[in-house]
């Protein structure tokens, strides 16, 4: 059998092993021969319209899943194009193995039409990139996934040569076999004073839990401390649903919608326990002066906030030691959490117009229509920054949004990732209408996939979030108008459904089958909203 190992089938190989079951990508004559070799075994080529959607349709799948995302360019132009994507899964700490083609290694070195030097474009933007030789495949291939997927995972991009990919790979030695791939189970290294004490002279302490509680599966761990010691939690956007958020110590998401409300309860604690919280979610500098019990799967080495103390290792395995060793009264009693969540909804609500189709309104709207088990994504923007906030989320990813590089592009690309590796949950993506026009014609994909998406714009005809930062410096507006485009004739023309409406009842009417069993039409929903609330709150 080792005689047909080529670069091409080994590739596939380890991809199916890690369980990728799609690569999204967009053909180019070097990539052909993998393209042949996955076909019939797998894992699935998704063609994408353009490739910088493809990477963002694998941060999506692996968002979604877990596991590693997988996206394939050509050479040259191809993988300028992807590169955003793969920026965005390595700032969001998503893994995924990115492959280009290249031109054949005869011309490598000398070549100029359609080259430039993949090693150098993604390193910065990657974990690691590196070439796939035949010599070394089996290695560099474990490496890869081993890479992207180590704490705190990210990005890995591979440039493999024309030729390379027909190559035939030598015995197997070691190789063939997928490195373990999941964050450490049980291991926890203490930094500093002794982490117990710490915590159990804290008054008032707060939990700030973020992606890596989700990928350690620390739900249960974080919910029992939560409860027992009473200490409400507050959780990164892309970590929604870490912490139910009808639980009685659900605190809020930081830096959405109303997030003066959530500082002015981080600013009154005498202790922040983070839990797997990563600053890459910060949009506003930290300027508090309360100690941090710093907890998560690597050191504090971006130091954006101090930490006298570290726990270090398996977040839900840290949780669950401190509980352990939990002795004393709640901290905070359900009665305080609740009245800061009204406070909060306040917040997110400021602004309202009576009368008028309100960002906030559209949002929880579609969740009251929503079953559960709905996955949502968003693009980013203001409508981001309110949907963090208003849409309530009970179990993790199921709200998937890009929180460390924050593209536009990202929102109806990563609904599609997530509906193809997700069959059977509904999938509902909430974009901006610059975010849309972006991105609108992977409408057709999925359409050609028969995706049920249930797409929502929020039409507001301007980049709002930026809109609104040259409206606070006295600047007139400039450039950040969206032209106005027939979304629903937009979306009929892609082969999806369209509507257009500027009221609750409307968005009611518009979604009453949106989630209709066996749907596989898009369905795009055209909302046109007031900005009212954003104006007062962002
Ligand atoms: C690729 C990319 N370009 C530019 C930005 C900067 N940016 C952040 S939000 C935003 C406006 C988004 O407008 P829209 O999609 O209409 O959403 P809205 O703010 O109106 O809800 C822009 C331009 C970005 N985040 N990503
Ligand atoms: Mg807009």
């Amino acid at each position: 059998m080792d005689s047909e190992r080529t670069v091409a089938t080994v590739l596939a190989d380890y991809l199916r092993q890690a369980g990728v079951a799609h690569v999204f990508g967009y053909p180019g004559e070097s990539v052909v021969d993998f393209m042949e070799a996955a076909r019939d075994a797998g894992p699935a080529m998704v063609a994408a319209v353009r490739e910088a959607s493809a990477a963002f349709m694998a941060e999506g799948a692996a968002m979604r899943t877990g596991r590693i995302g997988a996206c394939l360019s050509t050479l040259g132009p191809g993988s300028t194009a992807l590169l955003n994507g793969v920026a965005g899964a390595n700032l969001d700490r998503v893994p995924l193995l990115a492959v280009s083609g290249q031109v054949e290694s005869s011309r490598e070195q000398y070549w100029t039409h359609q080259l430039v030097d993949q090693g150098r474009l993604f390193a910065p933007v990657t974990k690691l990139a590196a070439r796939l030789e035949p010599g070394s495949a089996d290695t560099v291939l474990r490496k890869a996934l081993r890479t992207a997927t180590a704490e705190r995972p990210g990005a890995v991009h591979l440039t493999v040569t024309t030729d390379t990919f027909g190559m035939r790979v030598g015995g197997s030695g070691n190789g063939g076999t997928v490195p373990p791939l999941a964050p450490a189970a049980a291991t926890l290294d203490f930094y500093g004073e002794e982490p117990l004490r710490q915590l159990r002279a804290a008054r008032r302490p707060v939990l700030l839990a973020g992606g890596g509680a989700v990928r350690c599966g620390a739900e249960a761990a974080l919910a029992d401390l939560a409860s027992r010691a009473g200490l409400p939690v507050v959780v990164g956007a892309m970590a929604k649903g870490v912490l139910s958020e009808d639980h009685p110590y659900f605190a809020g998401v930081l830096d959405m919608a109303g997030h003066q409300v959530i500082w002015e309860l981080l600013a009154s604690a005498d202790l922040i326990v983070t839990a797997g919280f990563d600053p890459v979610e910060l949009i506003t500098p930290w300027r508090l002066d309360v100690p941090v019990l710093h907890v998560d799967t690597t050191p504090n080495t971006d130091q954006v906030y101090p930490a006298a103390v570290e726990v270090v290792g398996n977040v839900a395995a840290a949780l669950a030691w401190l509980l352990a060793s939990w002795q004393g009264e709640p901290r905070w009693s359900e009665a305080e959490v609740a009245a800061h969540r009204a406070a909060l909804r306040d917040g997110w609500q400021a602004g309202y117009a009576a009368g008028r189709l309100n960002p906030s309104e559209v949002v929880t709207t579609v969740r009251s229509a929503a079953p559960s088990g709905t996955v949502v994504t968003t693009d980013v923007g203001s409508h981001k920054i309110m949907a963090g906030q208003a849409w309530t989320a009970y179990t993790p990813r199921e709200t998937l949004i890009t929180n460390g590089l924050s593209a536009m592009g990202f929102g109806l690309p990563a609904a599609i990732g997530a509906a193809i590796s997700s069959p059977d949950d509904p999938v509902v993506c909430l974009t901006g209408d610059g975010g849309f026009a972006m991105t609108a014609t992977e409408l057709s994909v999925a359409a050609r996939l028969g995706l049920g998406l249930v797409v929502v714009v929020f039409s507001d005809g301007s980049l709002n979030r930026i809109e609104l930062h040259q409206s606070s410096l006295g600047y007139p507006l400039t450039a950040t108008a969206v032209d106005r485009i027939d979304i629903p004739s937009l979306a009929e023309s892609l082969g999806c459904d369209g509507v257009r409406t500027d009221s609750v009842s409307g968005l009611e009417k518009a979604l009453a089958s949106a989630f209709a069993d066996g749907r596989v039409r898009p369905l795009v929903i055209e909302a046109r909203i007031d900005t009212a609330q954003y104006a007062a709150q962002f």
